[in-house]
């Protein structure tokens, strides 16, 4: 039995991963994969201690060149992100797509001031979470939301912040093989963004990778048994103006 259920769960999970490719600023959107760091295979990172938890990268190599393209967005501006299980799934009538929806988990999202975002240096940035959603009071899953609005998640950009460039790491983590570590599966591109009309903020943050521990409860955790009622999300506290 306990056989029969990894075996169909590997049967399941292996192709339905997913892809953060296309974002979109007070409602236009930016263009698909414009201006995103986008991994030429959906697969997650499970080493929370790797660089590749930054941007992905490592078994999922970056699309190159990377962009060179910056999305302009006004501090303040309602932004969405959108995932998608592979750079072409979208708008297929796949089942899976924008993600397996049995990879239920949080979606997080963070931003890292840069001198410029098209550099190439992912490392020793300092990240300020700006939305997290987890499980709910109804025992409902930020993916399965994710999942009903087609792969879309909005949020807000602090307008408080300093205006300038900076790498938006936005995340889904899939817990359904999270009971032991490693084994929660990380989903995160970075975007790049040109933010202006901010104010003179600038929060402190916390380091990738360092931010998230195999032992932390939000990363490694029993989905299934007993069945969860509250989750802890793992990293900071959001930021908030
Ligand atoms: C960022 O936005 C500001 C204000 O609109 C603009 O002056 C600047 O050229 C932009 N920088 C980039 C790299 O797009
Ligand atoms: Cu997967």
């Amino acid at each position: 039995m306990k056989t029969l259920v990894v075996a169909l769960s590997l049967a399941v999970s292996v192709s339905t991963h997913t892809i953060f490719q296309e974002l979109w600023v007070n409602g236009v959107s930016a263009g698909h994969t414009e201006g995103i760091r986008v991994p030429t295979y959906d697969g997650p990172i499970t080493d929370v201690t790797s660089n590749d938890v930054i941007c992905n990268g490592g078994p999922n190599p970056l699309n190159t060149p990377l962009p060179s393209k910056v999305i302009d967005v006004p501090a303040g501006a309602q932004v969405t992100a959108e995932w998608h299980h592979t750079l072409d799934s979208a708008n297929t009538g796949y089942s899976s797509d924008p993600i397996d929806p049995g990879h239920l988990g949080p979606v997080i999202v963070y931003l890292a001031k840069v001198s410029s975002a098209t550099t190439t240096t992912v490392t020793g940035l300092s990240w300020f979470k700006i939305y997290e959603d987890g499980l709910d009071s109804n025992l409902q899953w930020a993916v399965t939301r994710l999942y009903n609005n087609k792969g879309k998640v909005s949020f807000k950009i602090p307008t408080c912040i300093a205006s300038g460039q900076y790498l938006l790491r936005a995340e889904v983590i899939a817990l359904h093989g999270a009971s032991s570590y490693p084994g929660a599966q990380l989903y995160m591109e970075c975007a790049q963004l040109n933010i202006s009309g901010g104010g003179s903020t600038s929060p402190s943050g916390v380091s990738f990778p360092g931010a998230y521990q195999g032992t932390d409860p939000g990363i490694k955790f029993n989905l299934y048994y007993p069945t969860p009622t509250t989750y802890t999300i793992p990293g900071p506290t959001v930021f908030n103006c």
